[in-house]
């Protein structure tokens, strides 16, 4: 247990440094290609505005869409609506797209021991291509992102503890 806290220590510290860091690594030319190698944490990956699309969320642990089509490059903004009831605790729900070669049973594993990042694993960091917050009943939120620029399937899942296990997952499907 020891080592567990201090990984979600050492997680939440880089993920505290990536939300404040605006080092010149960060500032890449191209926003396109950072989109698709590092995280949506990044302000300098994000596009100001982008394409909206709405995915609602429920207690039946289900996302109302699977599939997202999306030219390569991109701006999309996805925002997340928690319709159900049942308290974030026990039932939150983000969206979170991974990198095509992202092995997913592996996220979910460590998934599941990542309380303190919001389950998304320190490990898994530089998988994630964008998300959203993780949502109690009846919240929302956006992220606005560049849909890599390499055409490909693009899974998305909720990282809540056993959902992407139940199916709560779609693919991003870039053409
Ligand atoms: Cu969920």
């Amino acid at each position: 247990m020891k080592n567990h806290s201090s990984l979600f220590l050492s997680g939440a510290l880089l993920l505290a440094l990536g939300l404040t860091g605006c080092g010149p690594s960060e500032r890449a030319a191209d926003p396109a290609e950072t989109a698709a190698a590092a995280t949506s944490t990044s302000d300098a990956a994000r596009p100001s505005a982008g394409r909206a699309i709405a995915i609602t969320a429920n207690d039946t642990m289900k996302f109302n869409m699977i599939e997202i089509h999306a030219k390569p490059g991109e701006a999309l903004a996805v925002t997340l609506i928690n319709e159900g009831t049942v308290p974030k605790f026990s039932m939150g729900h983000d969206w979170v797209l991974l990198a095509a070669d992202t092995d997913l049973n592996a996220f979910a594993s460590e998934a599941a021991t990542a309380a303190g990042t919001d389950y998304i694993p320190a490990s898994f960091k530089d998988k994630v291509l964008a998300a959203t917050k993780l949502l109690g009943p009846k919240e929302s939120d956006t992220v606005r992102f560049y849909a890599p620029k390499t055409p490909g399937r693009y899974p998305y899942i909720c990282a809540f503890p056993g959902h992407m296990q139940v199916g709560m997952k779609g693919e991003l499907i870039v053409e």
